[in-house]
């Protein structure tokens, strides 16, 4: 049993953060990670990097990640992740998924999507909680965003690069609340932010420079109930015995 220590330092997520959630699709809050977290995040990342090396297909540590670490599935039902998810999505929540995205130097871009859930009904929430341990500088595994996406509720967002984004799905496309034409923004992020993210925002990353330093970052998925999820990466040994104290958080419905 790993004794809980605390994840993030103080922080508000109040009316107006919880707004600019809303209307963005995103929000930064930089460097919240403790530092005792982000070491023993990255251990762990090392952990399931190495646990790779002999993945069995259709269950990876990549995909699985809390799966193959104890620290990261304990951090499924931690106190301050399980608040913070709740201030968004209210009481009735699911655990989803654990994917690590670890990118090394070199590590290429990754291109435009958005991810599906409930694209019609507004009142089944997903968020993704990405924790950038080593943060990330918008041109070297920066993650870029189109606040606003997320309003169209539009799961299959696609395109190879920003000119390609442009010339199709975001043309003639305005922010449904304030009419705004919407745009890409590249996003900067010191050591130890989080980003909260509505699953249907498009997003997609910048090439890591092959000179820099590997990217750690882990990302925890919970939802409202109610739908089925094509992310719903739960192993079915993990699902029939959890970690403690988080069985009300497995199940699909
Ligand atoms: O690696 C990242 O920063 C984001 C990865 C991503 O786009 C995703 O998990 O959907």
């Amino acid at each position: 049993m790993i004794p809980l220590s605390d994840l993030f330092k103080d922080y508000t997520l109040g009316e107006a953060e919880r707004r600019a959630l809303g209307q963005n699709g995103h929000l930064l809050l930089p460097g919240l990670l403790t530092d005792q977290a982000s070491s023993r995040l990255v251990l762990s990342l090392r952990n399931v990097v190495q646990r790779g090396k002999h993945a069995v297909k259709g269950h990876e540590p990549q995909r699985f990640s809390a799966e193959f670490d104890d620290y990261l599935a304990s951090l499924i039902n931690h106190p301050q992740m399980l608040a913070l998810a709740r201030n968004i999505l209210g009481q009735d929540i699911r655990y989803d998924h654990c994917v690590s995205l670890v990118r090394p130097p070199g590590t290429p871009a990754m291109a435009w999507h958005s991810h599906e859930y409930a694209e019609d009904d507004p009142s089944l929430g997903f968020i993704r909680i990405f924790f950038y341990v080593s943060g990330f500088a918008s041109d070297d595994g920066g993650l870029k965003v189109v606040p606003g996406s997320h309003l169209f509720r539009d799961r299959s967002i696609s395109a190879k690069n920003d000119v390609d984004l442009r010339d199709d799905w975001l043309l003639g496309k305005t922010h449904p609340e304030t009419g705004e034409d919407l745009n890409i923004e590249h996003l900067d992020a010191p050591p130890g932010s989080i980003i909260i993210m509505w699953t249907h925002a498009a997003h997609g990353v910048v090439a890591r420079k092959a000179d820099s330093t590997t990217r750690y970052c882990v990302v925890y998925a919970y939802r409202n109930p109610g739908r089925s999820s094509d992310a719903r990466w739960i192993g079915e040994a993990f699902e029939a015995q959890p970690p403690s104290g988080c069985a009300e958080l497995m199940p699909l419905y």
